[in-house]
Order: structure tokens, then sequence, then C-alpha cells
């Protein structure tokens, strides 16, 4: 295992004083050594971003940066990984950091399992070299790795699998501008509640499927089979639910949190331009990736509003407070879209949360109805 404290220790040494990234649970101790260095790190939309921007610091200042993600975010990072970075494009040095989901010998959720088995083929054919750090001894490794991509100007990665990281400080409790709001599950009770039961749902990854999939389950009045849960495709939900909507008459519904909405949020452009009056889009706005530890999104400037309006949905409503929930669900499900429905929530997730399982089955039940 490894201190995370020492792990910075490391990276400063090394003179690596630039980090970008998307958060991920498995590197999630780092958030409070991130926070601190303040202008150094940038918590960016998606991790092509976080690769593009070490890029851009890169050619500014001739100085290797680091790249932090999730394996699922890999997919993200390929294109300015193969076409800018490469050593036979434009070469430039980057140190990955990658958690490591689904890494084979362990048990993780189906859409982990799947990249976390290719992580290290997905490399080799990007010609990244990497290696696995789970004890401070291979800090040699990653030593002689950096100086391999400072020396021949090429991405390289460290892989770390879940559990490794561990930290001896506990930090405060998020502040209190994460706690203003409705709880997710209120807000999902209710509209499952009153959503008509011919609606689909298409929600995004994280805390939102779980718990969505939670409640129809133990919730006997509140009728499975019509959600199709994104357990990975993180910011892809209200794509997806634009096809469904595409190719349908009644309200497809797309859950999606602020995270993942930035994540692609050029997917509303698309949506707007096609004008689907059966389209509603829900954003679960806590300003944070709560899934994946609490970070924050930095979208407190986002004016949810203006941009729907500018992209082309019709209408735009907005939650806060328990007292105006219920009149605004109906007028938004009324509502001729694209609509937009913005609720606050606040961090705090159900106890013991369970996850989707049997994929196929929830798959074929959705596409049935
Ligand atoms: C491409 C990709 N990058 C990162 C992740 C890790 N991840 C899972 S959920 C999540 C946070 C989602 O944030 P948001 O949409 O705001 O929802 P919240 O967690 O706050 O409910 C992240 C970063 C992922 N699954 N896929």
């Amino acid at each position: 295992m490894i201190e995370v404290k020492k792990l910075f220790s490391f990276l400063k040494k090394k003179n690596i004083d630039f980090f970008a990234g998307v958060p991920d649970s498995i590197l999630k101790k780092t958030k409070e050594y991130f926070d601190k260095l303040n202008k150094k790190h940038l918590i960016t939309a998606n991790e092509g971003s976080a690769i593009s921007v070490c890029i851009g610091h890169y050619l500014s200042t001739g100085k290797l940066a680091c790249a932090y993600m999730q394996n699922s975010g890999l997919g993200n990072a390929l294109n300015p990984l193969a076409s800018i970075a490469h050593q036979k494009v434009y070469s430039i040095p980057i140190l990955l950091i990658i958690g490591w989901r689904g890494a084979p010998g362990t048990r993780d959720e189906p859409q982990h399992e799947v990249k976390g088995k290719i992580t290290r083929k997905l490399l080799k054919l990007l010609n990244i070299k990497f290696c696995e750090v789970k004890t401070y001894k291979d800090f040699k490794k990653l030593d002689n790795l950096i100086k391999f991509s400072k020396k021949f100007k090429c991405p390289v990665a460290c892989l770390i699998k879940k559990d490794i990281l561990f930290d001896k400080k506990s930090f405060k409790k998020s502040k209190k501008e994460f706690n203003s709001g409705i709880k997710r599950e209120t807000f999902l009770n209710y509209l499952l509640g009153n959503v008509n039961l011919k609606s689909k749902i298409i929600s995004t990854t994280g805390y939102t499927s779980r718990e969505l999939f939670q409640i129809r389950k133990y919730k006997n009045t509140h009728y499975q089979g019509n959600d199709f849960y994104m357990v990975g495709g993180m910011g892809h939900a209200s794509m997806v639910t634009l096809g469904v909507a595409m190719n349908n008459k009644r309200n497809i519904i797309c859950l999606d949190g602020d995270g993942s909405l930035s994540m692609h949020m050029g997917s509303l452009t698309t949506i707007g331009y096609k004008k689907l009056k059966n389209f509603k889009h829900i954003i679960l706005n806590n300003r944070s990736h709560e899934s994946v530890g609490g970070q924050k999104t930095n979208l407190e400037n986002l004016d949810l509003y203006k941009l729907s309006k500018s992209c082309g949905y019709k209408n735009y409503f907005f939650i806060d407070n328990e007292k105006i929930m219920k009149r605004t669900i109906s007028n938004f499900l009324k509502s001729k879209g694209p609509s937009l429905l913005e609720v606050k929530i606040k961090l705090g997730t159900i106890q013991n949360l369970g996850r989707p399982k049997k994929l196929n089955f929830i798959k074929s039940k959705f596409m049935e109805r």
C-alpha cells in the first residue's frame, strides 16, 4: 500500500507540478492534495481534455505534466494520445496515473472487468510504457519511466489498483455549500411516484443509476422495467436518450448528473437541434462528482437556463426545495420538449447502496415495454 502523501512528495521530487484529470474512486484519497495544489491542478470535463491541457502545459513550459483518470476514461484520452502526443506525431512527454478498475484477478462490475482486462493491451497498442505501482518499491520503476518519458518525449503510465492508496489524515467533511438542496433519493421517489408508467428513464453513471435501481427494486409502488442504467459510458446518457426518443412518442427522460453533463456537453446542441417534444432532461446538480469521492465539478457559474435555451431547448425548470417539487415535476413532464429540469441536490446517498445487476435482462425489459 502507498500513502498518498508519499506519492505526492515523490512526484514533487521528480519536478512534476501540474496535474489534470477526471476523478476516480481508486484515486479519491488524492482529493485533498490536489485541492491544495490550487492553480497547479485542474479537474477537466473529460479525460481527453486532461491529456490536452497537459500537452499545452508542455508546449509552454517544456515540463512533463501528469494526467490522472480511471481506466474507463482511457477511451476519451485515446484521441489526443494517439493523434497528438504519440512519439510519431508531436512526441509529448506526459505521465498518466490510471485507476485500474476491473484489473484481472479482482472482482468488479461487468463494465469495469471489460475495460480492466484490456487496459494494458490498450496502452501497448498506443506504445505507452507502463508500470503497476503497489508498494514503495515500485517507485523505482516509476522513476525509470518518468526518466524515459522525459528523454524520449512520450507518454508513460502508472497503473494503480483498488485499495492501494491510503491516507493517514482524515480531512474535513464537505463544505456547507454542498449541503443545500434536496436529497437525490427524495427527488427520485417523487419522480417515480408521478411519472407515467409508460415513460422510460435513462440514468447516468454512478449513484444516480444505483439509487434509481434500488428504489425501483425495494418499492413495490415504483413499477420496474422502464429504466436503462448507464453503468458506464459516463456522459453519454443524454444521447442514448435521444436515440430512444427519436423512435418513440411517449416521454423519454434522461437522468443526468452535472459531472456527466459536462463530460460531453456538446450533446446539448444536438438535442436542441432535434427539437423532440418527448425529450425530457433532468440534471441532478450537486456540483460534484459525488459517486467517486465528491470532487468539485467546477460548474458553480454555469447557467443551465441560458445554456439550454441557447442550445435550442424549449423549456427550463428549476427545483431547490420540496415545496415546489410536485408542481414543477408535473409541469416539466407535461411540457413540450426538449425540456430541461435542474434539481439542486445535496450530497448524501442511500445506505448500503446496491448496483444494477443482470444487465442483459434490464436491456430486454427496457426494449419490450
Ligand atoms: C469516462 C469515465 N470517467 C470517469 C468515470 C468515473 N466516474 C463514475 S461516476 C463519476 C461522477 C459522476 O458525476 P455526476 O454526473 O455529477 O454524478 P454524481 O456522482 O455527483 O451523482 C465519475 C467521475 C467513469 N465512470 N467514466
